[in-house]
């Protein structure tokens, strides 16, 4: 029947039209493309293409030959859906980065790069043994700077990862002016999960705004160069509000005649940022044996350790810590870790 023909041929044209397609694409931007790629044709691209060319003044050819070659990483949705600072408890977490072997690591890396270090301390009041503990819990000393290609992880997160999409096409944006300012191969440079780059892990933003060059060769590189990401680390500490000599951390002990421990519940673990006073802490049973005075903004927290509960006074300094990674856990581990390489390094 005649409709039927017609259909018939609407869907032949269809049919072809969906095959040719692909096809004229991928040969707009390479002779020898093949059209594999996870992201040339991912709804979210183009408004992005359009995005970065308009606005961050990118070669339109260039980026559709990096994203060409972009692939979605199941293991990097995997990873994000369960970091180690939400599914491991404190006594668990430390296990990993307060280890003997990760501080003699740190002792030898202090020594090779001592200068740096001091250099570091003289410009931003930030002392070695934290500038330490930060590249320790990070990369062990530059020795797993990450092995995902960030092109993939960042294209991964921002595509095809719902709940953080705004923040990782924000970070795929910074990662691609990198690109001209900084010089990093935009397709091989490799990193974290989340596209953390160099010895401090730095992602791209703070790559951009944070990392300085130290050793005078006019070249900031955190993937390469120790000393650059010294100073880098030591410039980010200073730009998020360390305070040279000022308390980090402190613990704390419950003091029963009180009340119930569980009367702390609505004052523990309420917010990284110190919004309570030393009195508010004092008064609901919580004492260090630090003589704190009774104004300082602090906060009051409760970890799940080796014994049991175990409960923290945080001050600004370990706020700022917290500005390198939103968690209690990894702040408090790299305290640990300072305070065990300032033993070491004294
Ligand atoms: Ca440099």
């Amino acid at each position: 029947m005649p409709t039927t023909f017609r259909s018939t041929r609407f869907i032949q044209r269809i049919l072809i039209a969906t095959l040719i397609a692909p096809l004229i694409c991928a040969t707009t931007f390479s002779a020898n493309a093949t059209p594999k790629s996870d992201y040339l044709q991912h709804n979210k691209f183009t408004t992005f293409l359009n995005t970065v060319v308009k606005e961050d003044g990118h070669d339109k050819q260039v980026i559709l030959d990096l994203f060409n070659d972009a692939e979605r990483k199941d293991s990097i949705l995997k990873a994000i859906a369960r970091p180690a600072e939400k599914r491991l408890t404190w006594a668990k977490y430390q296990d990993i980065f307060l280890s003997k072997k990760r501080a003699e690591k740190g002792v030898a890396f202090y020594k090779k790069y001592k200068s740096a270090f001091k250099q570091a301390n003289d410009t931003y009041g930030v002392p070695p043994e934290v500038i330490l503990a930060i590249i320790g819990v990070e990369t062990r000393y530059g020795s797993n700077k990450g092995s995902y290609r960030v092109i993939d992880a960042l294209s991964t997160l921002a595509f095809d990862y719902p709940p953080r999409s705004t923040f990782f096409t924000k970070q795929l944006r910074q990662y691609l002016l990198l690109g001209k300012e900084a010089g990093i191969d935009l397709k091989s440079t490799t990193g974290s999960y989340a596209g953390a780059m160099g010895f401090p892990q730095f992602i791209p933003s703070s790559y951009r705004h944070y990392a300085i060059d130290f050793d005078g060769d006019n070249i900031i590189d955190l993937i390469n160069n120790p000393v650059d990401a010294i100073g880098s680390v030591a410039n980010y500490f200073s730009e998020h509000g360390w305070v040279n000599n000022a308390p980090i951390t402190s613990p704390a002990r419950f003091l029963k005649a009180n009340g119930k421990e569980s009367d702390l519940d609505a004052l523990v673990n309420q917010s990284l940022k110190p919004s309570l006073t030393i009195n508010d802490i004092n008064s609901a049973g919580l004492v260090s044996d630090k003589d704190y005075d009774k104004n300082l903004k602090a906060t009051a927290m409760r970890l799940n350790g080796k014994q049991g509960n175990e409960y923290w006074i945080g001050l600004n300094n370990f706020y700022v810590i917290t500005r390198y990674n939103h968690s209690k856990l990894y702040a408090m581990a790299v305290y640990q870790l300072s305070e065990t390489l300032k033993t070491k390094i004294k």
